[in-house]
């Protein structure tokens, strides 16, 4: 709750933007309860946030634990900040608890998870993987044309002492928990979910050119319109995807000049694409071009890919202990496929990975109403804290 206060919107909300001065007065608070707790606390090149409980076995590959603390801007109180408050509960229990972990126990913020200042998102934990090129990301711009590396330089300079490790040092397993941000367990009646993999997604943007125009004096067959474009290829699209029930959205649209007696002679958009079985994905995606090519005229679409991410699916070793840490604490759990896309996806190729759900209110989420109940949200850390406890000892 007190991390929800920073970002707070009217509606009950947060609004936390990567890299932004509330982002940094998280970071703050962060590392005022790390400090707190005796952890030590690490960054790195991308900023990413890491708060280690030391192990009795230093040289041991740390657990590693956490998420996210940037949102949405119509952002929720849990997305992200559930998973990195987690983890700090799940070290306080253990060291309450007098737990004496052979492997370090470390709790993680990555750095840029959403995307939604700049895109794509999840560049700390691609970064921290090597699955993007740093330099890449940082010449990334937001629509106000600063960039990630003018950005991350105001976060870095705001707690210069930190010590910086390297991208991609090892680490023994990455658990991850985050509300389910869907249905399923609130409708199960059930307060954790084993997640058991990641849909995969294409993530697209569309710039359609034709030609500005006076809104009185064109002849509607002359026009250029590409707004009207924009629409047919948005619509035959949706048309395109229906079959295979893939998520297909249309998030961010602009239109140029956005004014409103000129016909418009750019229109500039996202696809968010998202299907659980690769193979469709991998054939709905490519049949985008097509599309925009056979819909655009009079005015002509170019599209370009900016992030794929295959469907995954995370290793029986994790998915198990997960179980076992549920049932041993007599809390019921049931396997889930996560439909929203999490830190976890890159760090799945670095080290054994896995997922802890816990349902929200309705399943809404990326919405200012996002809820979560404490009991549910307990019951999700008491079985985070039980998976770390035993990667970190039996080793
Ligand atoms: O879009 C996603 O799936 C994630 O919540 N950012
Ligand atoms: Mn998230
Ligand atoms: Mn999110």
């Amino acid at each position: 709750m007190s991390l929800a206060e920073i970002g707070a919107t009217a509606n009950g909300g947060v609004c936390r933007l990567a890299l932004t001065d509330e982002e940094i007065a998280a970071r703050r608070l962060l590392i005022d309860w790390a400090e707190a707790l005796g952890l030590s606390v690490f960054t790195d090149d991308i900023g990413n946030l890491f708060f280690r409980l030391a192990g009795s076995d230093p040289e041991a590959a740390p657990v590693v634990t956490g998420s996210h603390i940037d949102t949405q801007p119509t952002g929720g109180k849990f997305d992200g900040a559930y998973g990195v408050v987690a983890g700090f509960e799940a070290v306080e229990a253990m060291l309450d608890a007098g737990a004496a972990p052979t492997r370090s126990v470390e709790v993680v913020a990555w750095v840029n998870e959403e995307g939604s200042r700049f895109s794509p998102g999840m560049m700390g934990s691609e970064a921290f993987t090597s699955r993007r090129p740093i330099a890449q990301i940082l010449e990334v711009t937001d629509a106000d044309g600063i960039t990630t590396a003018a950005a991350l330089e105001a976060v870095l300079a705001a707690s210069p002492n930190l010590e910086r490790r390297e991208f991609g040092t090892p680490i023994a397993a990455f658990i991850e928990a985050h509300i389910e941000q869907g249905p399923v367990l609130e409708r199960n009646g059930v307060p954790v979910g084993v997640v058991t993999g990641i849909q995969g997604s294409r993530r697209f943007r569309v710039e359609v050119n034709g030609e500005a125009g006076h809104a009185g004096t064109q002849p509607m067959a002359e026009r250029r319109d590409a707004l009207l474009a924009a629409l047919r290829i948005v619509d035959a699209l949706r048309a395109t995807f229906a079959p295979d029930d893939a998520k297909f959205t249309v998030g961010l649209f602009d239109v140029t000049p956005n004014v409103p007696s000129v016909v418009p002679s750019r229109a500039y958009f996202s696809i968010d694409l998202r299907h659980p079985d690769q193979a469709t994905l991998a054939r709905l995606g490519d049949a985008i071009a097509a599309v925009c090519a056979d819909h655009a005229a009079p005015c002509a679409a170019r599209i370009k890919e900016i992030a794929t991410s295959e469907s995954l699916e995370f290793p029986e070793a994790i998915r198990a202990t997960i179980a076992a840490a549920a049932d041993t604490l007599d809390i019921p759990a049931i396997p889930i496929l996560s439909l929203a896309g999490h830190d976890a996806r890159q760090l799945h190729y670095h080290c054994p990975t896995g997922m802890i759900f816990t349902p929200c209110k309705d399943g809404v989420s990326h919405n200012e109403a996002e809820s979560a109940t404490p009991a549910d949200l307990a019951a999700g850390t008491r079985v985070l804290a039980a998976t770390l406890v035993k990667l970190a000892t039996d080793v």
